[in-house]
């Protein structure tokens, strides 16, 4: 064979390689160790001087021309696999992204941390006590007797293994709290205390667990005209009516005298607390009262030098007035889509709940 006809069928093979390994064939045909063109190039070893003269640069343009096909080629197919390569790897940017669920403050972990802001800003401080409480600081150490109804069984969680020298429960208020507080620390004191309680009661409007706030000043000189005064201020604030109207009915509390419960004026048609002139009904949203005596020397202070207001009301309550919230139950079902409608966004408040009950 001819060395143009070599060269016209090598470099017909190479462009007629469609693959990198077909390719490869090619080049190992003609270059390799048994290949065409490397047998040709053997030759050479055996010619005379003359002959090697003549032949030598036809075979090295054979062998160049040759290299330089199967590099070209080799680029070119290379090229033409990334480019198939990337065409089926495209990114489709439009293509919408699946967010990560988001979490939301639950209305009742809201409505304590507006609270306890509100309060904050009166100079109150939160105080935090055990859900599992004694009987003395639950009942006895509030004026409440021993035959109170409150106490009996078929209201009070009793917890069954107590120790024989107190009978344990779950508070049935954060009243505890607020003794503990007084036992502990000297007064003046401004204290706020929310957090779970526990009441042997199920129904639409009421459940075994719900949530309390109440609050507690003791200091010299307190009257009735301090807690109306921070009980208005409060409630103002809370439902963002500045001309809310509010009603103060004598009631009776075991742990007040006087006691005094608190109404708002609500509009049945916006459904939510109005000011004067647009009030057609009053619902109940605080009960309150001056410390009983009794209350202060149970915790070993003199009545005579301080006196005191409290104040107690249900958060869960609250909720539902402020955010139009109808079922109480809903509250404690843990149904994520509820939550997501009714719920609030991390991001509104700084929260104080994730350290305090809920
Ligand atoms: C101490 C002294 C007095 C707290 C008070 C109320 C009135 C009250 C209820 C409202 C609705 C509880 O959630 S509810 O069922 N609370 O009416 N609570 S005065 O009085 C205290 C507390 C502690 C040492």
């Amino acid at each position: 064979m001819s060395i143009d006809q070599l060269q016209a069928e090598t470099l017909a093979a190479i462009a007629a390689a469609t693959s990198p390994e077909a390719l490869e064939a090619v080049r190992v045909a003609a270059m390799g160790k048994q290949g065409s063109i490397t047998a040709l190039l053997k030759t050479l070893g055996g010619m005379s001087p003359d002959e090697r003269a003549v032949n030598g640069p036809a075979f090295n343009g054979l062998r160049e021309t040759v290299t330089a096909a199967l590099a070209a080629k080799k680029a070119a197919l290379d090229e033409a696999a990334l480019n198939a390569k990337l065409a089926a790897e495209q990114q489709d940017m439009t293509l919408p992204v699946a967010l990560p669920a988001a979490g939301s403050i639950h209305p009742v972990s809201q409505v304590m941390d507006e609270l306890a802001e509100i309060f904050a800003d009166l100079g109150f401080a939160v105080a935090d006590g055990p859900e599992i409480e004694d009987d003395w600081h639950n009942f006895s150490a509030l004026n409440i007797p021993e035959s109170h109804p409150a106490r009996a069984m078929h209201d009070t969680f009793y917890i069954a293994q107590s120790p024989p020298d107190a009978k344990l429960v779950l508070r049935t208020h954060t009243s505890p709290v607020q003794i503990r507080t007084m036992m502990a620390q000297k007064p003046p004191i401004r204290i706020i205390a929310p957090g779970r309680v526990y009441r042997s009661d199920s129904d639409a409007t009421h459940t075994p667990m719900f949530h309390q706030i109440e609050g507690l000043v003791i200091d010299k000189g307190i009257t009735l005209a301090h807690l109306r005064w921070t009980l208005e201020t409060f409630i103002k604030a809370f439902f963002e009516v500045d001309d809310v109207v509010l009603r103060f009915r004598p009631s009776y509390f075991p742990f007040t005298e006087p006691s005094v419960e608190v109404d708002v004026g609500y509009n049945s048609k916006t459904g939510k607390p109005a000011g004067a002139g647009q009030v057609d009904k009053w619902l109940e949203v605080l009960g309150s009262g001056m410390v009983h005596p009794r209350v202060i020397e149970a915790c070993g202070l003199d009545p005579n030098e301080w006196q005191g207001f409290a104040f107690g009301t249900g958060v869960d309550r609250l909720a539902m007035l402020k955010y139009g919230l109808t079922d109480l139950r809903a509250f404690f079902d843990g149904d994520i889509k509820w939550l997501k409608h009714n719920g609030f966004s991390a991001f509104d408040l700084p929260s104080i709940s994730a350290g305090a009950n809920p």
